[in-house]
């Protein structure tokens, strides 16, 4: 019997910068989640599929089988905490950096020395708790979202915790980036029940991920 494998992506830039990894491992997705409704996407092979569902939710979906591999941020890993999933590679694709940014003006480095409570907003919660709590500083983590970089500028915080690639949107809206917390890039992650059960089917398909990876 043939073994049915299902991939967990997210629309945008996860799912266009995985494509080409698909490719080299003789996978084409034959529909366009950005055109088509479809959250379920067939693939020129008959037993892969592509399920399309938000990026921080792709390791829960690996998690618990219902799909059996996927790709997601280091950022959603950290915040999802890695239980239940083998993440054997790092892909090398939808790269940027976990930081701290504030106000163009706002005296970062003195609020910290000066022992100040500062209001961060952030999606990443869990990991920018780690952050400060390793570095001794005092803060009152407010959870958003989406939109981050608006924080200070209404006067919600006092500093994001955001990612950034380009820098663009933080120069558009006067911010600063004031501390580098990690690089970030998407990883594949397996369920490890299906690593077991779906190996045969599975491995050549990781072999050519990581290849294609290393070439990049
Ligand atoms: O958008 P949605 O709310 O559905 O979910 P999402 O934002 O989690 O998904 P998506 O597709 O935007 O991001 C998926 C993954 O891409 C993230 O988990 C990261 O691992 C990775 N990634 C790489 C990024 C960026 N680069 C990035 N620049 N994710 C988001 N951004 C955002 C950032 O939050 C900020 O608002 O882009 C803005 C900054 O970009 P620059 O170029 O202006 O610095
Ligand atoms: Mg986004």
């Amino acid at each position: 019997m043939t073994q049915q494998l299902t991939l967990a992506l997210s629309k945008g830039r996860i799912f266009e910068e995985t494509l080409p990894l698909l490719k080299a491992a003789g996978i084409t997705v034959s529909e366009d989640p950005e055109s088509s409704r479809k959250l379920i996407l067939p693939t020129n092979d008959p037993n892969v599929r592509v399920i399309i569902v938000r990026a921080s939710d792709v390791p829960t979906y690996v998690q618990y089988g219902a799909a059996d591999f996927g790709v997601a941020g280091k950022d959603v890993l950290l915040e999802h905490g890695g239980e239940g999933l083998y993440q054997p590679i790092d892909l090398n694709i939808a790269k940027c950096r976990l930081s701290v940014a504030v106000q163009e003006g706002f005296d970062y480095a003195n609020a910290v020395r000066q022992g100040a409570r500062l209001r961060v907003v952030t999606k990443y919660v869990k990991t920018a708790r780690e952050h400060f709590a390793a570095k001794g500083v005092h803060v009152d983590l407010i959870k958003l979202y989406g939109s981050m970089e608006l924080g200070p500028l209404v006067g919600l915080s006092d500093a994001i915790v955001d990612l950034v690639s380009t820098g663009g949107t933080l120069r558009a809206n006067k911010l600063v980036e004031v501390e580098h917390i990690i690089d970030i890039s998407s990883r594949l992650v397996v369920n490890q029940a299906a690593l077991k059960l779906k190996r045969e089917r599975l491995q050549p398909i990781l072999d050519a991920f990581e290849k294609a990876s290393q070439a990049k």
